[in-house]
């Protein structure tokens, strides 16, 4: 983003706008964080200022300033696209292509709002106006921070706007331990630190309040649902959709699991298979050199980051997982490596 699109938007936003703030479908933490955390800082100018997403969120992301006013577009779909038609902004969040926002790509496509994404994605493919996009960033968070200083208003960054950026970094670094840890996302975080984020009421909301339901299945997926390739330095955990509904499966309480596979020694590259309505989602995480995004992308129609993508396969859970296992061959020089 240059100096020039920077006084662009400044110009833009010095009269009042009909803001939309969207990001991807199941969103994460800094899916939200970035997104409230923009929102908190935007209403105090006299925009108009919605936050869209495609599907609903965990609990644990729900205490976040702004989050009841969110819009849920699979529940409010007539209201949520007359927003994105009326919007004169549109802002898009931790996405790399449009196709990220799921049932919204539709009405952010044919929208003639002005749009600017702000992103930490690999390889942007979206029709914008404008564009941060920054693969070094720790998270989408970090860059609203960016964002917001370049606009020379960090005055503007209050407890609320401090506390959504914090949980973004939180999230996003998995508690400041992922290769995308820079001296910069410390740096950001502890300065929302210093703008008033309490940052262990917010280490309590999203890792400290857990259903026994979610820990169960947690327990269950690593004694019963494991199988590794040592050979491949892989594994994977499957979940089928009645074992889920076993442990009253609620979007959010597979979010970390796939991480304590690549915690064991000799595994660097973990995946989850869960069978989800109507479709087999995959989750992926390195913590050596192979490239996730690249395998996400190339058999699973997915994608995300290096370290970090997801992916789906239609067909059965056997399917998919036969699928996965049959690939790891044709992989293990990159795997190995
Ligand atoms: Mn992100």
């Amino acid at each position: 983003m240059t100096d020039r699109d920077i006084s662009e938007i400044k110009e833009l936003l010095s009269s009042p706008q009909k803001i939309v703030i969207t990001t991807h479908s199941f969103p994460d933490g800094d899916a939200m964080g970035s997104s409230l955390a923009l929102y908190n800082y935007l209403i105090q100018g006299e925009h108009e200022v919605t936050v869209i997403v495609p599907t609903r969120y965990p609990q644990f992301l729900r205490w976040m300033p702004g989050d009841d006013k969110v819009l849920v577009h699979n529940m409010e779909r007539d209201k949520a696209e007359q927003l994105m038609s009326d919007a004169t902004l549109i802002f898009c969040n931790d996405i790399n292509s449009a196709s990220r926002v799921g049932d919204v790509e539709k009405a952010l496509v044919s929208a003639s709002a002005v749009k600017i994404l702000i992103d930490h994605h690999p390889n942007p493919d979206i029709d914008v106006n404008y564009m941060m996009s920054l693969t070094e960033a720790s998270s989408t968070a970090e860059l609203i921070y960016e964002f917001i200083d370049r606009l020379g208003d960090t005055d503007k960054i209050n407890v609320a706007v401090a506390e959504s950026i914090y949980a973004g970094i939180l999230t996003d670094t998995g508690s400041f331990s992922y290769g995308s840890t820079s001296e910069r996302a410390h740096q950001v975080a502890g300065e929302m630190i210093g703008r008033g984020a309490d940052n262990l009421k917010i280490q309590g909301h999203i890792y400290q309040d857990n259903s026994l339901d979610r820990i169960q299945l947690l327990g269950y997926s690593l004694s019963e649902k494991l199988t590794l390739y040592p050979e491949y330095r892989a594994g994977y955990i499957s979940l089928s959709k009645e074992e889920l509904t076993k442990y009253n499966f609620r979007p959010g309480d597979t979010e970390g699991l796939v991480n304590y596979v690549t915690t064991i020694k000799g595994i660097n590259f973990a995946t989850l298979i869960m069978e989800r309505n109507g479709f087999i989602k995959f989750s992926f995480r390195s913590t050596g050199n192979f490239s996730v995004n690249e395998f996400a992308r190339d058999n699973f129609g997915g994608g995300g980051h290096e370290a970090a993508a997801g992916g789906e396969f239609s067909g059965s859970l056997q399917e998919a997982i036969d699928k996965y296992v049959a690939l790891l061959p044709s992989y293990k020089d990159k795997l190995l490596s």
